[in-house]
């Protein structure tokens, strides 16, 4: 513990000091044998060293100045918390209780009273002497002691830091991760407060934001070298390529040597502030592959004028720390008893002649500090030392403060004041809660909210210097004090990213997913990672990570890459393609083959053939092919109100028409057949009867009258046209009633397929149309029941064959319609109608007519009035 006091007959005034100068307990075996002993301290820290003395310095100049404090003198006592809770608590207790050498007690009122302690390091350590001091409202000013929990001020009531909280830090850190878009970070914590509680809260931020860990580790606070291992080897394996690191440079250096043994590069490190301009880590040779591009968040910057003078001017000799501070960095010895016994111990020098003959290894304090490129003696990165500075100011001007108290005019009681040379530890605190002061030099000016200072950080980028060292760039900063919106500034030009391509690093688990897409979750792992899985036909997504793909409209269709609606493609049967045309040639071929056929008839009008079966039936047959051509061309087309009534109804009507006429025709036919086969019965009668009578000549038998063709034709023509007219008129009374009733109509058709909507006709109403046709069917196989009935009938123009062979073509074309229309979609299903519609009308047109056709045209020798059963009779004669 280091101490000085002025002994002048100036009041004196004691601030207490604690730094971790050095970074650990040495170990020692614990045995309980003998009494235990406060262990010792190795591993010598000289930035911490750098603060102590800027402490002494800043005390220094406070002493000098005749504005601050003129009365009064500023005495230190400093305590090495050596990086430990266990040290920095019987470091506190030893202030408070002056137990220990020639520290004033000032319980016992004895010496100059204590006034606030600086310190103790890190987080962990203040959270420990914050809650001894707090017992008795002792002043404690941190100047690193960043760790959020360290603001309640229930806990730790006399706690007041020139260090910004790490709340602040944590939301810096998120805002920069979100300002990069890296959705998958790695994290690493120290085993302290500041570690986990600075990480806890980072990642509660970025995880509300979307951003997941691939990661966590915890840095050993206690060497452990297989920890370490483990944790380059999940940085090895873990796809991120961004890592969060969160603790003191002490902590951290075991991890960066293993990180330099692997060779981890390709990494970019979030630095917290305890590490990010620690030379412990970035003198490192060959550290940049590593390390570089790390970005970092650093409290403000300073310089102090003249501290760098004092730190060079240190005095080896002044208290047992320089001394070991000058042993370190000179790697020598400085007292001539010291270096023989360690000669002694190494074995190669006898006497203490030969140590004065060969001085290697002893120094005499007069080396050059200046020539050493020491970390102490670097004021390059002069921030937490400032902070060091600055607590040591705050105390002083509280002090101040309390000094020139005008009685009366008191902060306490009944207006009183304190007294410089006795005040209660509450008292001073009261002037350290209200204190607004100016930092000389840098005209900063302080304030405690709350026991804290303003967030603020500077953003550094380690780059590379000119001899290949790191040199911290700034890039940015983060103003804590702002709307939320703009408190991140960065340059991102002017950073220098440690990846092959020089360019923000990508640090995503799963790629974002394209439009067309949509995120699927993983089982079991975060939601960061997922899987893009395409939209389905008919679903689109049209933004990048989009949860789900939206449904298209009706109308519309997905596109081939799944990232629009568009427009189903509309289909029907158009007059203008192939299809179409070849459609309407077709029919109109057929339309015109019918009338040409009439023609022929009527022109024969008055041939036997023409006038076997009444001609106006054939006409009006002829009529209805007509119709059944052309109707169907009125499928064509884009369907419209009038087509699809008119289609519908013309074909239906038009098929009762010849049907009938058909029927009509083959009922003739029928009776006809009926009619020869009774005259044959009773030919084979009377000429039985006849044999009988000529073996008995006695027995005179009156044959029966032969029915002759003109007198017994059983059916009158009136008769037939009846038939073919109620049998078409009733199918066009079903057919109004039906477009009165429910008329077809056309409709988009979109379910049918996907991707088009296909215009049809709606029928209005399926029993309508089902019975309409039903009725076409009825009458096809009555008409063909009497057709097939009078097919054997022997006139020589085989109507009654051609008729049934006729009707056997049309129900096979419609029979075979079925499964074809069944199984076709779109505009096809019309096509395939058309062509049932032709096949079938030129069926009957063939079957029927063109046998006529040929004997009116080619053969009209057989075109003669011929008696129909005349056959059997010109046999016999
Ligand atoms: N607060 C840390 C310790 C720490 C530190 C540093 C240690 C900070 N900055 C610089 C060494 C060097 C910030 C804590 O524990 O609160």
């Amino acid at each position: 513990n280091l101490s000085g006091y002025k002994d002048v007959e100036k009041k004196t005034v004691v601030i207490g000091g604690m730094f971790p100068i050095h970074n650990r307990l040495a170990s020692t075996d614990s045995n309980t044998t003998n009494a235990p002993e406060s262990s010792e301290c190795e591993g010598f820290n000289f930035r911490t060293f750098r603060w102590t003395q800027t402490m002494l310095f800043a005390i220094k100049e406070i002493n000098a100045r005749t504005d601050l404090l003129p009365k009064t003198d500023l005495g230190y006592v400093i305590y090495d918390s050596c990086f430990t809770i266990s040290k920095a608590v019987e470091g506190t207790l030893t202030f408070l209780t002056g137990q220990d050498e020639a520290v004033p007690n000032y319980r016992c009122g004895n010496g100059p009273p204590l006034s606030a302690l600086i310190g103790a390091g890190g987080s962990d350590l203040s959270i420990a002497t914050a809650r001894i001091l707090g017992l008795y409202y002792f002043p404690q000013m941190s100047y690193e002691s960043s760790c959020s929990v360290l603001e309640s001020r229930f806990q730790y009531p006399t706690f007041l830091r020139t260090i910004p909280s790490d709340e602040h830090q944590s939301v810096a850190m998120a805002r920069l991760v979100l300002h990069f878009g890296w959705t998958w970070v790695g994290t690493i914590a120290a085993e302290d407060d500041y570690g986990k509680y600075g990480i806890k809260r980072f990642k509660e931020l970025v995880e509300e934001a979307g951003v997941c860990t691939s990661f966590s580790e915890t840095l050993p606070k206690v060497s452990s070298p297989e920890a370490i291992q483990r944790i380059v080897q999940t940085v090895l394996g873990s796809t991120a390529k961004i890592i969060v690191v969160f603790s003191s440079d002490v902590d951290m250096r075991p991890l960066v040597e293993e990180l330099l043994l692997n060779n981890v590069t390709n990494r970019t490190w979030i630095a917290s502030e305890a590490w990010v301009t620690s030379a412990a880590i970035s003198r490192h040779r060959n550290i940049l592959p590593v390390l570089g591009g790390t970005i970092g968040f650093a409290v403000k910057k300073a310089t102090i004028p003249g501290l760098e003078e004092h730190l060079l001017q240190i005095d080896p000799y002044q208290d047992p720390l320089t001394e070991e501070f000058w042993e370190t960095a000179f790697n020598c010895t400085l007292s001539f008893q010291k270096a023989m016994q360690n000669a002694r111990e190494s074995g190669n020098i006898t006497s203490a002649q030969d140590v004065r003959l060969d001085p290697e290894g002893l120094c005499n304090g007069k080396e050059m500090l200046g020539k050493l490129n020491n970390t102490f003696t670097d004021v390059s990165q002069l921030r937490i030392t400032y902070n060091v500075y600055k607590a040591v100011y705050a105390v002083a001007h509280a002090l101040h403060n309390l000094e020139h108290c005008v009685p009366g005019k008191g902060p306490f009681d009944g207006g009183s004041c304190a007294d410089i040379d006795k005040f209660e530890p509450w008292q001073l605190m009261y002037y350290l809660k209200n204190l607004r002061f100016i930092v000389p030099h840098t005209r900063e000016e302080i304030y405690f909210n709350n026991g804290d200072v303003e967030g603020f950080y500077e953003i550094l980028n380690w780059q590379s210097d000119s001899e290949g060292g790191v040199t911290y760039h700034p890039i940015g900063y983060y103003n804590g004090t702002v709307p939320i919106d703009k408190r991140l500034t960065i340059d991102n030009t002017s950073i220098i990213w440690n990846n092959e391509i020089l360019e923000v690093p990508h640090s995503v688990c799963s790629e974002r997913c394209q439009p067309g897409t949509r995120m699927g979750i993983r089982q079991g792992e975060p939601v960061c990672c997922f899987d893009c899985i395409p939209c389905a036909d008919g679903e689109i997504s049209n933004t990048t990570d989009a949860r789900g793909c939206i449904q298209c409209h009706e109308d519309d269709w997905s596109n081939a890459n799944h990232d629009e609606c568009v427009p189903k493609t509309i289909e029907f049967l158009d007059f203008s393609e192939p299809l179409g045309i070849t459609l309407i040639a077709i029919s109109a071929f057929g339309a015109l083959l019918t009338i040409v056929v009439a023609i022929i008839f009527f022109i024969h009008l008055n041939t036997p053939l023409v006038k076997a079966n009444d001609p106006l039936l054939s006409f009006t047959l002829l009529f209805g092919l007509v119709i059944t051509f052309l109707c169907s061309i009125v499928f064509l087309g884009e369907p419209q109100m009038w087509s699809c009534m008119t289609s519908q109804v013309a074909l239906a009507v038009g098929f009762a028409l010849v049907l009938s006429s058909i029927m009509g025709k083959s009922a003739l036919l029928m009776l006809r057949a009926r009619a020869v086969k009774a005259v044959k019965t009773a030919t084979k009668k009377a000429k039985a009867a006849a044999a009988a009578s000529e073996q008995s000549p006695d027995t005179a038998v009156i044959a029966p009258a032969i029915p002759q063709k003109n007198d017994v034709d059983p059916i009158h023509p009136r008769t037939q046209r009846a038939i073919m007219i109620v049998c078409t008129l009733i199918q066009a009374v079903g057919c109004t009633v039906w477009l009165i009733l429910v008329p077809p109509h056309p409709v988009k058709n979109t379910a049918a397929q996907n991707i088009k909507i296909i215009l049809e006709c709606d029928p209005g109403n399926i029993i309508f149309i089902c019975s309409i046709f039903g009725y076409d069917i009825l009458l096809a196989v009555v008409a063909f029941t009497f057709a097939f009935v009078a097919r054997k009938l022997e006139d020589h123009f085989s109507e009654g064959k051609s008729v049934t062979f006729g009707m056997l073509v049309f129900f096979i074309v419609w029979i075979s319609f079925v499964p074809a229309y069944l199984s076709t979609r779109g505009k096809f299903m019309v096509a395939v109608q058309i062509f049932a519609i032709l096949a079938s009308s030129f069926g009957l047109l063939a079957c029927i007519f063109i046998p006529k056709v040929y004997v009116l045209l080619i053969k009209p020798e057989r075109n003669k009035e011929e008696m129909m059963i005349t056959r059997p009779k010109s046999r016999d004669t």
